[in-house]
């Protein structure tokens, strides 16, 4: 049976909520190895580290051994085995369009808001362990984060979908990260009531329990 090698944060969790909207359930069809991030269990664990030697996680192990590492790309790696419901786009076109919106999302969302995180209330728990920007860069990295929240409520406007009229990862990983932001004490931006209004819809999805569960 696969392993998904997991934890708290963001995007253990976003890896397990695509495992739920794909139906594959855990102990049936992949097997869980939680890790304590906080107590840096992760990092102080040989196996791990030669597994990934970046310490982080999500961590996929294939039956074969394969450790596939990165979010985004263990999801798709998990689309192309479980082809429905389509998350990633049926055609060229549509994956391009899926593609462009996660990668915007990700560098202009992702890594801001999670270097801003690391540098502010964050950094007790990251500063022993990766290099963190100062309190004042990070304070920064966080407005360049809530400015883009800000784009991606313009661009949702009154859908609910960030593109091709349904649910896809582009959505999931938008969905995901706002969450991690409630779990650290941040608000949506004042004024994006479109982002309101799509956390609220896709609250309803099975995938949302993920945030409701404890590791
Ligand atoms: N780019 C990576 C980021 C992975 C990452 O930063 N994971 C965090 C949890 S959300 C982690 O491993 N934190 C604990 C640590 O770095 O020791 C991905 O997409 O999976």
């Amino acid at each position: 049976m696969i392993k998904l090698h997991s934890s708290l944060g963001p995007n253990p969790r976003l890896v397990r909520m695509f495992m739920v909207e794909k139906g594959l359930e855990e102990g049936r069809d992949f097997e869980r190895i939680h890790y304590d991030i906080i107590t840096g269990e992760n990092r102080q664990n040989a196996d791990y580290m030669a597994k990934n030697p970046l310490g982080t996680i999500p961590l996929l192990e294939l039956e074969d051994g394969t450790c596939l590492t990165e979010s985004w790309p263990i999801c798709e790696y998990i689309e192309e085995h479980h082809p429905a419901p389509n998350l990633f786009g049926e055609t060229a076109n549509e994956r391009a369009e899926i593609r462009k919106w996660v990668r915007l999302f990700d560098q202009e969302v992702v890594v801001p808001m999670t270097m801003g995180f690391r540098a502010g209330a964050g950094r007790p728990m990251f500063e022993p362990r990766m290099r963190v920007v100062s309190p004042e860069a990070g304070a920064e990295l966080s407005a360049m984060a809530d400015a883009k929240w800000r784009y991606f409520d313009e661009v949702l406007g009154g859908r609910d979908h960030l593109a091709l009229g349904r649910f896809t990862f582009a959505d999931l990983i938008m969905f995901a990260f706002a969450h991690f932001g409630f779990t650290i004490g941040w608000k949506l931006p004042e004024g994006t009531d479109n982002l309101a209004r799509f956390v609220d819809t896709h609250n309803q999805r099975d995938c949302a329990a993920i945030w409701q569960q404890g590791e």
